[in-house]
């Protein structure tokens, strides 16, 4: 690392963001450079498990990771914490204690990316040079795309919630708590989502938490999509009709949330086919899926990303398009698998191989199919275990039928994928299924 003043007109001359005005205006102020041989963007899920083997791999601090957050969740427990299974404070650690203990932690933003120099720009005005860089932002949370949404989730005890933010999870619960009658409503946005399972394993809880309550008389429940079908796996799309027939649950497609009156508890949808044609409807709780989008960094980077501001990568070696030292994983990659952590636990396999092959300047072999998997949980002790590929075609684990829901299956999500998580994945010593797959096929009928 070496201190210096820097002015360097050309790095700051296309930056809008904040810093270049204090690069400007506080001439005596002195910014870091860092130097790395691999730089991670992003702390979450995949930023921590690929920066694990990373680390490993190049010692200590030659792999930086560079995230502005505090705390790490643990987000696939945010459905229970919805339906009262779980709470925030059991999904929450500190970023410093699941950030490997042999990489650099800058805790800052990346504000800029300048792959042509190999270099990053923080949001506090360093920069961080890379032989490697790997990106793993995330998307972001976009509920102010929603008119009225966000002062609708701002009312304190209000009927508005949603799981999607650790800021609003807590308060399906206590709405579910407070219900009496009337309609509950859930959505899904006109946007790419992570866990596109959510939206309707937080449905299926509320219904089965109103029958244990006594209260599932008093309820209309409705199941808005923008989507044209319920789920893109048709073998599991056939097992969530059943489920959402079999509870009564009133299914409607093509069906966008696009206004919130807080104060009159109305939401305003519009179909999907025909914008104009809009119904509003009254709602005693209405759970919210915040539409969603690469964060800033990348919508500002056009450079390296698609046309929807995602990550240009390689989907089956995750390699960047044009950038061969550039690499890309989970939900702000372009590659069209469905966003969930299951998905990057395979990705992280992948890159890891990849990354070795171009280092030692070989081919990179190693390639992603695009396996995901959602662990449909349709109550407080069932779950279907969707598992699938790119082509939507079902890649199943177990010897047993999994579109049904099972008891098992609810057992694994809630009680062995967290120890999975914090003990194997965040470490980079899980790849996904694929062995257990093998192992189980010789059990396998047909
Ligand atoms: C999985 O690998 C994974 O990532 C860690 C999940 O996210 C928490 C999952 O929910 C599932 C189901 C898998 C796949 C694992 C098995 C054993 C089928």
């Amino acid at each position: 690392m070496n201190k210096f003043r820097s002015l360097n007109i050309r790095k700051i001359q296309f930056s809008s963001d904040l810093h270049s005005i204090r690069l400007f205006s506080a001439t005596s102020a002195s910014y870091d450079k860092f130097k790395c041989k691999a730089l991670v963007v992003g702390g979450g899920t995949a930023g921590c498990s690929i920066a694990a083997k990373l680390a490993s791999v190049f010692g200590k601090n030659e792999c930086i990771i560079l995230e502005p957050a505090n705390d790490h969740y643990y987000q696939p427990m945010f459905t229970m914490i919805g339906g009262g299974m779980k709470t925030l404070s059991q999904v929450r650690r500190s970023m410093a204690s699941v950030l490997p203990k042999k990489a650099k932690w800058i805790q800052d933003a990346a504000v800029r990316f300048d792959p042509d120099d190999n270099e990053v720009i923080t949001k506090q005005g360093h920069i961080i040079s890379y032989e490697l860089l790997i990106i793993a932002v995330g998307l972001q949370l976009c509920y102010g795309k929603i008119p009225g949404l966000e002062e609708a989730l701002s009312i304190p005890n209000g009927n508005v919630t949603s799981i999607y933010s650790p800021k609003y999870v807590d308060r399906h619960l206590n709405a579910l708590n407070r219900f009496e009658n009337g309609n509950i409503i859930f959505t899904f946005p006109a946007s790419p989502v992570k866990c596109p399972g959510a939206p309707q394993k937080i449905c299926y809880i509320t219904e089965h938490f109103l029958r244990k309550t006594k209260k599932r008389e008093q309820a209309h429940i409705m199941y808005n999509s923008s989507l044209p079908t319920i789920f893109g796996c048709k073998a599991y799309a056939d097992a969530l009709w059943k489920v959402a027939n079999g509870r009564s649950i009133e299914v409607n497609l093509k069906t966008n949330l696009i206004e919130v009156h807080g104060d009159k508890n109305v939401a305003v949808f519009a179909s999907m086919d025909n914008p104009n044609e809009k119904k509003s409807i009254e709602y005693s709780i209405l759970h919210a899926v915040p539409p969603q989008s690469p964060p800033q960094v990348l919508l500002e980077s056009k450079h390296l990303t698609n046309e929807a501001g995602f990550v240009d990568v390689d989907k089956a070696t995750m390699q960047h398009v044009k950038y061969p030292n550039v690499f890309a994983l989970g939900d702000c990659a372009s590659s069209p698998n469905s966003k969930t952590m299951a998905a990057i636990a395979g990705q992280v396999g992948v890159l890891n191989k990849n990354i070795e092959s171009f280092l030692k300047g070989k081919p990179l072999r190693s390639e992603y199919d695009g396996y995901a998997s959602c662990p449909l949980v349709t109550g407080y002790d069932s779950c279907i275990l969707a598992e699938f590929d790119y082509n939507l075609q079902p890649k199943e684990t177990f010897p047993f039928r999994q579109d049904v829901e099972r008891y098992s299956m609810f057992l694994m999500k809630r009680d062995f994928m967290p120890f999975l998580y914090w003990h194997l994945m965040l470490n980079g010593w899980w790849n996904g299924p694929a062995s257990f797959r093998k192992l189980f096929s010789l059990f396998k009928r047909n």
